[in-house]
């Protein structure tokens, strides 16, 4: 299992119908995917999404930090040394989900030298996990008639609604009108990318009063440390940490400075070494958590679904599974399907995840 060489290969494919929220927008899955292959012939894969509005990471800065910084110091260690990669990787500050997927990929390598699944190496709790859907930035009607279709098309009953637009009464105004088209049996719960101030945070939270939010999410700027902490106090609405919290210290300054309740775990910044130390402080903290999307395509997105259902506190709610269904396509020879609202994981040994070799062909970028 000795690593002989780390892969970082950009690839680009469009998004049916781009996805908009209060930080950006994204129209191309312009991620790159990470091969770690090892001398005995296993390889394991993983894709990073650049998020330059988040980690101020871009596709070529993710190419150049494997190729040029994590790659040599990695070859020649092996698979099952993993707290020698991170100490490694960790040399560099920053740079997230660079990091992450050669993590999730080593896993993808243990899974497989030890014939088993990466969810039951995790942990192993369930198969699957119920579905949330985000609905982006679009006029009240347009947002509605997109959680309807995706509620009748795949069962999906959980919806994470995107706010953070000026003035916030648009925001509003469409929660609203999803509550009562969709009914009371179906989840909603907002998240604001920081688009807010923590004024207009509160006002909108108590226009919001008798909506029935699950979850409040990073509504304003992670540096709004007492204004986050005044919404936090005054609301019954959980508050999940996503930009705000991104690493395990991170989540740990929030939740004990007060100003977030629940936590975001994003394997695609955290891989499954980082996203566990998250879930077992939470969970030692008596705190939930949530399983977040990094705008993930299918390879990410069967890395999510591993961890979350490997643990009963991350599968609790329902999984942000589902952004790679706007994509015109992807890498996987067997994509993805999501059924009765749930998407399980995949089956046999490691991760599961089987690149098309002429879909990689059509869609990477550096040939
Ligand atoms: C999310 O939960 O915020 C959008 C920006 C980002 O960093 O992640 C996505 C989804
Ligand atoms: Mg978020």
């Amino acid at each position: 299992m000795k690593i002989v060489a780390v892969e970082a290969i950009p690839f680009a494919i469009p998004y049916a119908k781009p996805l908009r929220f209060a930080s950006g927008e994204v129209r191309t899955a312009d991620h790159v995917l990470i091969r770690v292959r090892t001398d005995d012939g296993l390889t394991g894969t993983a894709e990073a999404p650049p998020r330059p509005y988040t980690y101020g990471e871009t596709q070529e800065s993710i190419v150049a930090v494997i190729d040029k910084i994590f790659a040599p110091q990695l070859l020649g260690l092996t698979a099952l040394e993993r707290e020698t990669v991170h100490a490694r990787l960790n040399r560099t500050v920053g740079n997230p989900t660079a990091k992450a997927a050669i993590d999730l990929a080593l896993w993808d390598i243990l899974g497989q030298a030890t014939g088993a699944p990466v969810c039951g190496l995790l942990g192993g709790w369930t198969d699957r996990m119920r579905v949330s859907h985000m609905v982006g930035f679009a006029p009240a009607d347009e947002m509605v008639a997109e959680a309807e279709r995706v509620r009748d098309t795949y069962g999906i009953t959980t919806f994470k609604v995107k706010v953070g637009r000026q003035p916030y009464g648009e925001d509003v105004a469409a929660c609203r009108a999803l509550r009562e088209a969709l009914g009371p049996g179906v989840e909603l719960y907002v998240d604001g990318n920081r688009g807010w101030s923590a004024s207009e945070a509160a006002r909108a939270l108590s226009e919001m009063a008798d909506l029935g939010l699950l979850f409040a999410e990073e509504l304003c700027p992670a540096d709004d440390v007492l204004g986050r902490r005044r919404l936090v106090a005054g609301s019954p609405v959980p508050f999940i940490a996503d930009e705000s919290a991104t690493r395990p210290a991170e989540v740990t300054r929030e939740l004990l400075g007060g100003s977030a309740t629940a936590i975001s775990i994003k394997t695609a910044r955290t891989g499954f070494t980082g996203s566990q130390r998250v879930l077992y402080g939470c969970e030692g903290l008596g705190v939930e958590v949530v399983m977040g999307n990094q705008i993930d395509g299918q390879i990410g997105t069967l890395c999510s679904v591993a961890f979350g259902a490997a643990h009963r506190a991350s599968s609790r709610y329902a999984g942000e599974l589902s952004n790679f269904l706007d994509m015109t396509d992807d890498l996987l020879t067997e994509p993805l399907t999501i059924e009765s609202g749930t998407l399980r994981v995949r089956e046999g040994a490691g991760l599961g995840i089987d690149i098309d070799p002429d879909k990689l062909a059509r869609y990477r970028q550096d040939r």
